[in-house]
Parts: C-alpha cells; sequence; structure tokens
C-alpha cells in the first residue's frame, strides 16, 4: 500500500529534469504515477543518466507503473506546451504514490 502521494503542478514551460526517485526506503515498492489535464512528454531513461531516453505521450487520466527492474530509471518531463484542458486550464497535474519505509518494516 502507498503511503504518501507527492503532487505536482506543471506550468506552460515548466519541466523536470532527468532524475531517479530514490528517496524512499522501498526499493520493492513500484511508483504509481497519475496524469491529469493538460497533456506531457513523459522522458523514460534507464538505470544511467547516459542510456536512451523514450518519449512517451501522457494523457489526462493516463497512468504509469514503475518497479521492479525499472524501478530506479531515470525519468522526467519535457517543458509543457501551451494548451487548455476543460478540467485544470493551461496545467498539468502529477500524482505519484509511494511507499516510503519497506513493505515488511513496523
Ligand atoms: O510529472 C511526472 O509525470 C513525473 C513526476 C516525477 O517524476 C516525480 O514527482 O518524481
Ligand atoms: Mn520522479
Amino acid at each position: 500500500m502507498p503511503q504518501a502521494c507527492l503532487i505536482n503542478c506543471y506550468a506552460p514551460g515548466a519541466r523536470m529534469g532527468l532524475h531517479q526517485d530514490s528517496d524512499e526506503d522501498a526499493p520493492e515498492s513500484p511508483i504509481v504515477s497519475v496524469s491529469l489535464g493538460v497533456a506531457a512528454q513523459f522522458l523514460f531513461g534507464g538505470t544511467s543518466r547516459t542510456k536512451r531516453v523514450r518519449k512517451v505521450s501522457l494523457l489526462s487520466g493516463d497512468v504509469v507503473v514503475w518497479g521492479g527492474a525499472s524501478r530506479f530509471n531515470y525519468h522526467g518531463v519535457a517543458p509543457l506546451g501551451v494548451d487548455m484542458h476543460p478540467l485544470t486550464g493551461a496545467y498539468r497535474w502529477n500524482l505519484t504514490f509511494r511507499r516510503v519505509t519497506a513493505e515488511d518494516s513496523p
């Protein structure tokens, strides 16, 4: 079960650089990411920063899960385009659900 939800709001032009989600003490639990509003290009690389990066279009309501062998893959978000969504206007919201301590920890 997730223990935390990190919420990011992207305005037009906002981006998130390539990074690994490594602050959690739960490597066995996946990251579950929900996108809402304006579409974005999600960048998904490998376990080193220099590996090839795939671009995946994420639309409102899309869910991406990365865990197991890809749990620590580098990922990011390309600069958000200027667009409108009926529910969120010019913005994109992203929610990531995470476990932060190991499943069997007290
Ligand atoms: O906005 C996204 O799709 C990714 C967010 C992310 O990688 C994070 O919050 O660590
Ligand atoms: Mn991340």
